[in-house]
């Protein structure tokens, strides 16, 4: 196996989603796929001519490009990938862009944000035979309860990934990333990343301090940012893509990191861990919606039930190392990612769902853009 699989997306995050998936980038992206799950064949496009075209918006290495010429190919329907790295950024595409996207895959909280700002149309449960598949458990009962508009397929959980040889004890509580000064065994002094997305970071600081994530309180939120603000001096990255790279290349020792991305680092590097604080984490279900501005519902609707057949589902997780809401995808999902950190979870009562804010969002973007611009210049100059 080579290098950490996850990505040839190094490129700042505000500019992922526009960068077009050249050859080099899907045969980075497949190597990696190659290395991280070592079932995916990789293949170059072949000239093809397609019947109709779709244009999708989604999290970076979540779908191979086999998987993805394997439907192109049946279906005669070309998929133009796009990126996309944080739900801020995807957001900020969706409102300001006039791109016609056919499909995009926001955390359900930004699903329900994008819904409520007449964003999405709904699904056709017609022309998606293997909706059935999904988790009832994983449905978003509080907004959308029969997934007319917003259909969840990958879920994870967040937590911190850290390095067991380079950091003395096991992080157990938040406290260990946000208000700590761990001692590094080798005497260098530790590097720490957050994600770079407003919701998750906060969230979890929250979470630390007693307070919901979601809470309505511009008083907690504000608290939550004192905290970061008095850790900023030690914050090497507000960092998204990049968790798995950093963690097996031992450039951090403590990350806040979405748990698969943890898996990908462990592959390279076996001192790399996930600990799930005792406080409670933040659960995310990545989900399925259909911009206002999609031009061909027909085929992205056969795209996504394609991607809804429990064995193509399987086949993502394989590849991306996320946890999969289709129970019947579990038996053909590789048991390195079934016993790892991609599918730990905390028990109930300990999972927190972000709910979209509406207005409170705000609070969140004031705080957070105050807290990356005292950011060290490290930091600033990576993004
Ligand atoms: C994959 C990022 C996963 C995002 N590169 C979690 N919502």
């Amino acid at each position: 196996m080579s290098a950490a699989p996850a990505s040839a997306s190094s490129s700042p995050a505000g500019s992922a989603a526009t960068r077009p998936w050249t050859r080099r980038r899907w045969l980075g992206a497949s190597l990696a796929g190659l290395a991280a799950a070592g079932c995916d064949k990789f293949r170059l496009r072949s000239p093809l001519t397609y019947q109709e075209e779709i244009d999708i918006l989604i999290w970076d290495n979540y779908l191979s490009a086999d998987l993805i010429a394997r439907f192109e190919k049946q279906a005669s329907i070309r998929v133009n990938v796009h990126l996309f790295s944080t739900n801020d950024q995807l957001e900020g595409i969706l409102t300001t862009r006039k791109f016609p996207y056919d499909l995009a895959m926001p955390s359900a909280f930004m699903a329900k944000r994008l819904l409520d700002a007449g964003l999405l149309v709904p699904f056709n449960h017609r022309h998606l035979p293997n909706l059935g598949h999904i988790d009832r458990k994983a449905y978003n009962p509080g907004f959308d309860p029969e997934n007319a508009y917003v259909i969840p397929y990958i879920w994870g959980a967040t937590g911190i990934g850290y390095n067991a040889r380079r950091i003395e004890g096991l992080p157990k509580s938040w406290r260990d990333l946000f208000a700590y000064q761990h001692r590094v065994l080798d005497g260098d002094p530790g590097n720490i990343s957050v994600l770079d997305d407003a919701r998750f970071t906060i969230g979890s600081a929250l979470i630390y301090l007693g307070f919901s994530p979601n809470t309505e309180s511009p008083a907690e939120i504000e608290r939550a940012a004192e905290m970061l603000s008095r850790r900023i001096q030690d914050i090497d990255y507000f960092e998204s893509d990049r968790v798995p790279q950093l963690l097996a290349e031992e450039d951090v020792e403590l990350a806040l990191a979405w748990s698969a991305d943890v898996t990908k680092a462990m592959v390279t590097n076996k001192r790399v861990r996930l600990s799930l604080p005792q406080e409670g984490s933040i659960v995310f279900r990545d989900s399925f919606v259909i911009p206002r501005s999609a031009k061909n519902l027909q085929a992205v609707q056969r795209f996504v039930n394609y991607l809804l057949d429990p064995t193509v589902a399987a086949a993502v997780t394989n590849y991306s190392l996320y946890a999969t809401t289709l129970p019947l995808a579990r038996p053909y999902v590789n048991r390195f990612i079934t016993n790892g950190p991609s599918y730990f979870i905390h028990p109930a009562g300990r999972n927190h769902f972000l709910e979209d804010g509406g207005i409170l969002d705000e609070t969140y973007r004031r705080v957070w853009a105050q807290l990356k611009s005292q950011a060290r210049p490290r930091t600033a100059s990576a993004h």
